[in-house]
């Protein structure tokens, strides 16, 4: 459909996720069999911006298998009250790309967990499966000069799969599968399974020569032109990015297929990531896997400049602002002061993975009543830890664990009167995590890595009155940017039980600059201050600013 005249009109922004930002229910009892709700994640407040100044679709998966005939009608009502396209997933396809290679792959490798990995080669089919059936949703909705916004490493191959469909010459109609064989068998000719070559030569070593002018996508299509004759090359313009680390490549080249991964991405005019390490970690990789030449900003692959940046993400702070000020806030809030009188609160509030660093927290939190028994029955750790991905077994290791965890502490510190840790492990309304967060004297996190770790921006959306201490694990991104935190390493249990220490004793003067430092952050850099200045970014950017490479 790339016509050319339509991108002339309004700039249509395409966001694909894995998921999409609604949730749909089979309910026999409404209209049309089906209920939906927008999510309310911070990607939806992020894009809220974009939505009202350009035209505007999401594209992902549903997150649910429908029987065929009710198919049309749940795309039309989404496509109709949410800009949605959905992506229909065989379950089998949808269960092995999701907790299979995204969350038993490249979750743990880019975490630094490469013990929790597991490699499976139908998995890695699935992956491609899964990102093909993106791309072709993609196909059937882009226009030339439209900019695509591809999120998160559940779609890593999508950036090289929409140049090769979209802007590839051959590859009209129902040829596409087909001509997609090379990405299917290894974008570079290789099976997965040679995955395992030597690291590339250095810059400028002809050996690289497959990686220039490469194999992918040049020999099979882009320069030989669109079914109307003319190049097509740079159609469209497409974004990536990466809600999770991006790892030391030390740790990235154990992945089989880290060639493929990289392949994928390279195909994008701009990629995102949170912090400047991550970025470099990238860009680090392409060098001495792939032997792409690379700059601070940006490698050059395929006769294009691929540009790469840092974007930290934040949250809306108005919604818990808003939040703060309703009623029923205001009420639970009075209660649980009083239920906690004379007892400081320490509040975590984690998806139950082991990134969190849960036990590590768990761990910290006893040595401080071992160092300070004058503070047994004196804090409480309200731990609310919410279940996640339990189809994967490390996951349900992990939550042995914790509960084993949480039983030894609280049977050696409990009293019949109070116990240190309150953990609950389920999710909370928006309005119990408001008041929650309110009441607190510190928040902790301990995360192992983390992307960036939006629950401390929360925690700071809401301390406009009591002003509490982050504690902050070195391992999230958020470390590099909430300047007034107190930084920890959550391997280091006594460092972090003396930080414990500090944030319960810490003076009211010092409590009130720090958090007027850490709010000032917060608010400023938001979700859609993050949504705006990656697509603006990506809009500034020119195809065919940098020469094709012969
Ligand atoms: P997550 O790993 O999900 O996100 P995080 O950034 O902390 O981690 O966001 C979690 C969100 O879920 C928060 O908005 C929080 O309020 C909510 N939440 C968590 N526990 C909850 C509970 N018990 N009840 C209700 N709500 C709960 C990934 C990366 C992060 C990165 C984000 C965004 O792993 O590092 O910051 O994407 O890019």
């Amino acid at each position: 459909p790339a016509s050319g005249q339509e991108g002339a009109k309004q700039q249509h922004l395409i966001v694909v996720s894995n998921r999409l930002p609604v949730t749909i229910k089979a309910d026999p009892q409404a209209e049309g069999g089906y209920t939906f709700s927008l999510s309310s994640g911070g990607l939806v407040s992020a894009l809220s911006g974009a939505k009202k100044t350009m035209h505007f679709t999401w594209i992902g998966w549903p997150g649910l298998s429908v029987p065929p005939q009710d198919e049309a009608y749940i795309a039309e009502k989404l496509k109709t009250d949410y800009s949605c396209e959905p992506v229909w997933l065989d379950d089998d396809v949808a269960d092995a790309h999701y907790n299979g290679f995204s969350n038993s792959i490249l979750w743990p490798l880019f975490h630094y967990h490469p013990g929790e990995m597991s490699f499976d080669e139908q998995h890695w089919l699935a992956y491609r499966e899964a990102n093909l059936s993106f791309a072709e949703k993609v196909r059937e909705v882009v226009n030339e000069g439209d900019m695509v916004w591809v999120q998160d490493y559940h779609l890593m191959l999508l950036p090289l799969m929409l140049r090769t469909l979209i802007e590839g010459s051959s590859l009209q109609g129902p040829h596409s599968r087909r001509e997609l064989e090379h990405v299917r068998h290894g974008v570079d000719g290789t099976s997965f399974l040679q995955g395992s070559e030597d690291l590339a030569p250095p810059p400028g070593d002809p050996r690289n020569k497959s990686h220039r002018g490469g194999a992918a996508v040049d020999e099979k299509g882009s320069g030989k032109g669109t079914a109307d004759g003319k190049s097509s090359r740079g159609a469209i313009k497409i974004g990536f990015f990466l809600h999770t680390p991006f790892p030391s490549s030390e740790i990235y080249r154990i992945l089989p297929v880290r060639r493929e991964i990289l392949l994928g991405i390279l195909h994008c005019d701009l990629i995102g990531f949170h912090t400047y390490d991550y970025a470099r970690h990238f860009l680090s990789a392409c060098t001495r896997i792939l032997g792409v030449p690379t700059m601070p900003n940006g490698a050059e692959f395929e006769g294009r400049y691929v540009h790469v940046g840092t974007f930290p993400i934040g949250i809306e702070p108005a919604t818990f602002h808003d939040g703060l000020r309703k009623d029923a806030v205001v009420q639970r809030l009075k209660v649980l002061e009083r239920r906690f009188e004379g007892v400081k609160i320490i509040v975590g509030v984690d998806r139950l993975d082991y990134i969190k660093g849960v036990p590590q927290k768990l761990h910290a939190l006893e040595q401080f009543l071992t160092d300070h028994p004058e503070w047994v029955g004196k804090v409480v750790l309200v731990q609310v830890a919410v279940p996640s991905r339990q189809d994967v077994e490390e996951y349900q290791n992990l939550r042995a664990t914790v509960n084993e965890a949480v039983g030894r502490i609280n049977g050696r510190f409990g009293t019949v009167e109070s116990m240190p840790i309150h953990f609950l492990h389920r999710s909370v309304s928006f309005d119990e995590l408001c008041a929650l967060y309110a009441v607190s004297d510190a928040c902790l996190v301990t995360s192992t890595r983390d992307g960036m770790n939006l629950v401390s921006y929360e925690y700071i959306a809401c301390q406009q009155e009591r002003n509490g201490v982050m504690i902050l694990s070195e391992f999230a991104g958020a470390a590099q940017s909430l300047n007034g935190s107190l930084i920890v390493n959550p391997w280091d249990k006594f460092a972090v039980a003396d930080a414990i220490h500090e944030a319960l004793t810490m003076p009211s003067e010092t409590r009130r600059a720090n958090f007027e430092k850490l709010s000032g952050y917060v608010g400023k850099h938001t979700a859609s201050w993050w949504g705006s200045s990656f697509v603006n970014e990506l809009r500034k950017i020119k195809v065919g600013d940098f020469p094709i490479m012969q």
